[in-house]
């Protein structure tokens, strides 16, 4: 990040006097201050807790100014804004425009993190590219993408996500991309958001802001027709553009497609896998990448594992693992999101958490918070599995009926990560729904494969 504090208090329009302290360079900005190193400016958003408990942790890790909503003592080189939220979508929005980037956006019910990997692949052959990393793609994840784009960036793929109507168009206004990507308009059951045509409103928000002359592309959806925009290049793809002679192998695909002359392989399955790559292609092609090289570098793919995803066990009963970090606020925020998804007819709701690591001192009391998104008017069944969600069991089993919370341990002694796994193979049902989040040192990836697979 290439930035000064004079600069960012005059990009978020500072309510304080910051020429008290001296211009210093700030190399990096984080909101979680366990990552705060020297040099960075620390950002106390509100998540499960309000971040500006956390402002003295920052100082103490080394960082040279943070953002604050309110003042603070002189030693600490502080911005005061109205909301470091808005401040940190300015800021990010700001340095897209300083640093010259172009943006590609990429949204979508499935598939945009799948079609972003292979786009940023495919554009890396020929151009310093950065991308969204995990699920970094809603309201505060873009900005933190943004500015942490390496300095030497020229194009930036980024995911967007949705939760909201409304959600996108905000993302659009922060990153004015000049090409968008709308790779589906999901199913309504999926998405939890009033409507199959809500969500292609929602999702065509993409366009709100691109830079005019740029490129949209869409599904062949008749839902999309009333929100396309009149300014950009429109290519709907399943009409305009296309799959052909599409070879399914056992572990790849073949297909070649209506614009290149070159045939694609492809080092993964799934058909639609296939209308991934194409749209990669297509873009990488608009922005001047060789046919040569989309499809060398398609050839050598590798995607990412998705950090939150939906999955099928054995049994047919649906998975919502998010097993590779853990946060209070992610915590939380996931298990809102999975308790306002309808159950299944006739299943249940179990979700099955781990501990959160590296959480300092207060690790009992930010543990024991989850309780206020335990519903037991939603959740039939809590297990807890480690040493540190200890405090949230106590509080959990007060709430809910007799047996239905269980704590697993986890201790240089005992690990009853085998007692969970079998506990869930022998109870879970095929209408059920099931949610497992934890720190990735907990294995809980171990338990998704065991549930997915059917056995131990
Ligand atoms: O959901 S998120 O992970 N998110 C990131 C952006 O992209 C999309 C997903 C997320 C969000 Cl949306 C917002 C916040 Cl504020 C995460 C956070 C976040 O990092 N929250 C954190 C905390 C809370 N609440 S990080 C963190 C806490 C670390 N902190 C505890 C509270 C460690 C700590 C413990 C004890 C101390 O004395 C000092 C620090």
């Amino acid at each position: 990040m290439k930035l000064t504090l004079h600069e960012i208090a005059s990009v978020v329009g500072a309510k304080n006097d910051v020429t008290r302290w001296p211009d210093v360079a700030l190399t990096g900005l984080e909101f979680d201050s366990r990552l705060i190193s020297d040099g960075h400016l620390f950002v106390p958003l509100k998540g499960a807790r309000d971040g500006h408990e956390f402002i003295d942790v920052a100082f103490a890790n080394g960082c040279a100014a943070t953002l604050s909503e309110r003042e603070l003592a002189d030693d600490y080189p502080h911005i005061l804004v109205v909301d470091c939220l808005v401040a940190l979508q300015d800021l990010a929005a700001y340095y897209i425009d300083k640093m010259g980037i172009e943006v590609i956006a990429v949204t979508g019910s499935n598939g945009k993190t799948t079609t972003k990997d292979m786009l940023a692949q495919v554009l890396s052959s020929t151009y310093k590219t950065y991308k969204t990393q995990g699920n970094y793609n809603n309201e505060i994840g873009l900005p933190y993408t943004v500015l942490h784009m390496p300095d030497d960036t020229e194009k930036l793929v980024l995911e967007m996500g949705q939760d909201h109507l409304g959600d996108i168009a905000l993302l659009s206004k922060i990153a004015r991309p000049s090409v968008g990507v709308v790779t589906l308009i999901g199913e309504a059951h999926l998405e939890f958001f009033g409507g199959r045509d809500k969500i292609a409103e929602g999702k065509l928000q993409i366009a709100d802001h691109m830079l005019a002359g740029g490129l949209l592309l869409v599904p062949d959806d008749q839902l999309a027709l009333p929100f396309l925009p009149k300014n950009q290049e429109v290519v709907t793809f399943g009409k305009d553009i296309q799959v052909l002679d599409l070879v399914e192998h056992k572990e790849s695909l073949d297909f070649s497609t209506s614009f290149m002359e070159r045939a694609i392989h492809l080092p993964v399955t799934g058909k639609y896998n296939a209308t991934n790559a194409m749209l990669a292609a297509y873009v990488a092609k608009y922005l001047g990448v060789t046919e040569e090289a989309i499809v060398t570098s398609l050839s050598g793919l590798e995607l990412t594992r998705n950090r939150t995803e939906w999955k099928k066990a054995a049994n047919g009963a649906d998975i919502l693992s998010d097993v590779y970090n853990a946060n209070p606020t992610a915590m939380r925020l996931i298990l809102e999101t999975f308790s306002a998804i309808p159950a299944n007819e006739g299943g249940r709701k179990i979700v099955v958490l781990a501990d959160m690591k590296e959480l300092g001192e207060t690790k009992d009391q930010l543990h024991a918070g989850m309780i206020d998104s335990l519903d037991p008017a939603v959740l039939d069944q809590v297990f807890l599995y480690g040493p540190d969600i200890k405090p949230l069991f106590d509080l959990a089993a007060d709430k809910f009926p007799d047996g239905e919370v269980i704590h697993f341990d986890k201790s240089d002694e005992v690990d009853e990560l085998d007692k969970l796994i079998n506990l869930l193979l022998n109870t879970l049902q095929p209408a059920d729904q099931i949610l497992l989040k934890g720190s990735n040192s907990m294995n809980l990836a171990t338990v998704v494969e065991a549930l997915e697979e059917g056995h131990a």
